[in-house]
């Protein structure tokens, strides 16, 4: 029988109260995991109650200390690392070197989270009363929803719990129920590092069931989401009309530009690994490639050729270069956006799910590339989230940031030239969150902001210098030591 994995709510392991469960499945080999909880708006009812309890002295708790609680738990997942990884790749599908480094993620976050325990500094500043202090404080905003995805299932909780806990807040966690087990360990870890009870609560099912209650609940003063543009944009709406602050977290449709003086080897080497890597399933994945006219069609042979190289398969085999998609629904997602693309543009190479043998089980299908698509076609425009690749001529470096700028999204992008010159117009001219200088669209490091533009977001940063901001309020505290009414803009002008 499938091993059970139960909520954690108020520091007890409980199943669901409806008693129901869902499976979590293998998408390389359609193998059942483990049995979790299906909870429902009763469950997260009572993990609100626990972390409101919770928030009552975890607020009071010193932040330092607070933050070494983080820090512990940074030395037990670097412990495990290995284990998380091969937990990650059964369940989610990416291959382990993939998995090791999304793992590596929530030990950089947690050592850099445990940092900011120290610091979270405020601000001090003159009066212009005298005999009166000025200054401005962090503090925590109280219970947290996190709604978090699959494709990276320890680094995104990381990035979001780990700064909201060392802020003083408490937290209600549902994962995505593609990639349950991770969040499992991720919640045991912080147990054995020694977070006090209700503090960290964690309770699975699906969006409708769990995050829909978490979103609407009185309780819950922020919601934090990772995923797609649909379903944040209605957590948006929703949680923005009871008042709540929404951090979110959404598409890209991120682009390379490649100009006509460009390394070619190092662009294509970067191109498949940011359009393939994680089988295309980053936000940040590259999903276009903006060529010079010059050099496109050398470009789309020697894209083609790699990805053609690249072998699919089971990401625990170490010989595998990419991974299944998630589930049924992205397979058949990439394969509609494959029937598009055959109208949209020439095939150079892919465009087949696989099937047979090995892929028999598994949610497979080929590296893709369409060659010649013109800028406004639907695979060079629409979010895949899946191993299909774009390539689109340009006529210099100012068309190439017109047509990366007109996207819906505006997450990252990428631009390979040895023109200095060039490279700094784009760096100021590229209107997304991250881009990078030849260097692919994926790999963002924790300590610096993470986020997007446009339908990418909403405003927010996750990680880095910034990871407080969304789980933080400004206090500012006026203290008067003149023994007397001082009365601001009136007594000292
Ligand atoms: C995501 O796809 O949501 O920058 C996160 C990167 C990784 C994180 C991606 N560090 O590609």
């Amino acid at each position: 029988m499938a091993e059970r994995f139960l909520n954690h709510i108020g520091g007890q392991w409980l199943p669901s109260r409806s008693g129901r469960t869902f499976q979590n499945l293998n998408p390389a080999t359609g193998e059942v995991l483990g049995e979790f909880s299906a909870s429902n708006a009763d469950d997260v009812d009572a993990a609100v109650g626990a972390a409101a309890d919770a928030y009552r002295f975890w607020r009071l708790t010193p932040a330092p200390k607070r933050a070494e609680i983080v820090y512990r738990a940074g030395e037990i997942i670097r412990a495990r690392k290995e284990e998380l990884a091969r937990v990650m790749t059964r369940e989610m599908g990416k291959i382990l070197i993939e998995t090791r480094g999304d793992v590596q993620e929530g030990i950089d976050m947690a050592y850099l989270a445990a940092g900011e325990g120290r610091r979270m500094f405020g601000v001090t500043t003159p009066s212009e009363m005298p005999n009166k202090w000025a200054m401005s404080v962090r503090s925590p905003i109280g219970v947290c929803g996190f709604i978090t995805p699959w494709n990276f299932p320890f680094a995104i909780p990381s990035w979001k719990m780990m700064p909201a806990l060392v802020a003083g807040n408490t937290c209600v966690f549902k994962p995505a129920t593609d990639t349950p087990e991770t969040a499992w360990h991720f919640v045991k870890i912080f147990e054995e590092a020694g977070l006090p009870a209700g503090v960290l609560n964690i309770v699975f099912g699906s969006g409708r069931a769990v995050g829909d209650p978490i979103v609407e609940h009185p309780g819950i003063a922020v919601v934090s989401f990772t995923g797609s543009t649909d379903v944040g944009n209605a957590i948006g709406g929703k949680g923005g009309a009871l008042g709540k602050r929404i951090s979110l977290e959404m598409g890209g449709k991120n682009a390379i530009i490649v100009l006509e003086d460009a390394d070619l080897q190092l662009a294509t080497e970067a191109i498949v690994w940011s359009a393939f890597g994680t089988t295309g399933q980053r936000c940040t994945a590259c999903s276009r490639v903006l060529a010079h006219e010059k050099i496109h069609d050398e470009l789309a042979e020697r894209v083609a050729k790699m990805a053609a190289a690249w072998k699919v398969g089971d990401g625990l085999d170490e010989s595998v270069n990419m991974g299944p998609c998630i589930n049924q629904g992205q397979l058949e997602t990439v394969q509609k956006y494959v029937a598009i693309g055959r109208g949209e543009g020439r095939l150079a190479t892919g465009g087949a799910a696989l099937t047979g043998g090995a892929h028999a089980k598994g949610f497979f299908h080929e590296p893709t590339v369409f060659a010649d698509v013109k800028e406004d076609a639907r695979i060079a425009v629409e979010e895949i989230f899946g191993p299909v690749l774009s390539i689109v001529k340009v006529k210099d470096l100012a068309h190439a940031v017109a047509v990366n700028n007109a996207s819906a999204y505006g997450l990252s992008s990428s631009i390979f030239t040895k023109d200095v010159n060039r490279a700094f117009t784009a760096m100021r001219d590229l209107d997304t969150g991250i881009v990078y200088v030849n260097h692919g669209t994926t790999g963002a490091e924790t300590h610096l902001p993470f986020g997007g533009n446009r339908g990418t977001g909403n405003g927010h940063r996750e990680a880095g210098h910034t990871m407080m901001d969304p789980f933080t309020e400004w206090k500012s505290i006026y203290v008067d030591f003149s023994g007397k009414l001082q009365r601001a803009q009136i007594d000292n002008s």
